[in-house]
C-alpha cells in the first residue's frame, strides 16, 4: 500500500535499521525505543491489525512470532528474556495500521504494562 509507511520501509523506500529480512518479513530498530533492544518484525503483506486476521493467516502469524525469536536471540535476548507486544487498536494505542510485532528487552521489564 503506497501510504503505509511500514510497506514504504519493506519495500526499502524508507530507511530503517534493519535486523533482519526475508522473503515474508522485515525487522527493524523502532524509531522509538523504549528498552535497550526494541524491534518491529513486520509482515511483507500488508494487514492492517490483529482484527484483520483470518485462519489462512495462521501461518502466517506463527511464522512472525518465530522470527521475532529468532532475531532476538541474534541480538543476544535469549538468556536474560525479551517481551512481544503487539498493539491493536485504538485503545492498545496502535498508531501504525500495518501489522507490527514489539519485541523489548535489555532491561526488566515492568508488569502489569500501563
Ligand atoms: P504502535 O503504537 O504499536 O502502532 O507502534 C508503532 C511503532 O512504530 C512506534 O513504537 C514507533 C514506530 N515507528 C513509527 N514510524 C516509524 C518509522 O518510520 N521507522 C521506524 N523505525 N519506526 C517507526
Amino acid at each position: 500500500m503506497a501510504d503505509c509507511i511500514f510497506c514504504r520501509i519493506a519495500a526499502g523506500d524508507i530507511p530503517c535499521r534493519e535486523v533482519h529480512a526475508d522473503t515474508d518479513f522485515v525487522a527493524f530498530r523502532d524509531l522509538n525505543p523504549q528498552a535497550p533492544v526494541h524491534f518491529l518484525v513486520i509482515p511483507r503483506r500488508h494487514v492492517a491489525a490483529l482484527t484483520d486476521l483470518t485462519g489462512a493467516d495462521a501461518d502466517l502469524v506463527g511464522r512472525l512470532q518465530v522470527t521475532a525469536a529468532q532475531v532476538a536471540a541474534k541480538l543476544g535476548l535469549a538468556e536474560t528474556g525479551y517481551r512481544f507486544v503487539i498493539n491493536c487498536g485504538r485503545d492498545a494505542c496502535q498508531t501504525v495500521p500495518h501489522l507490527h510485532l514489539h519485541v523489548l528487552g535489555g532491561r526488566a521489564l515492568g508488569w502489569p504494562p500501563g
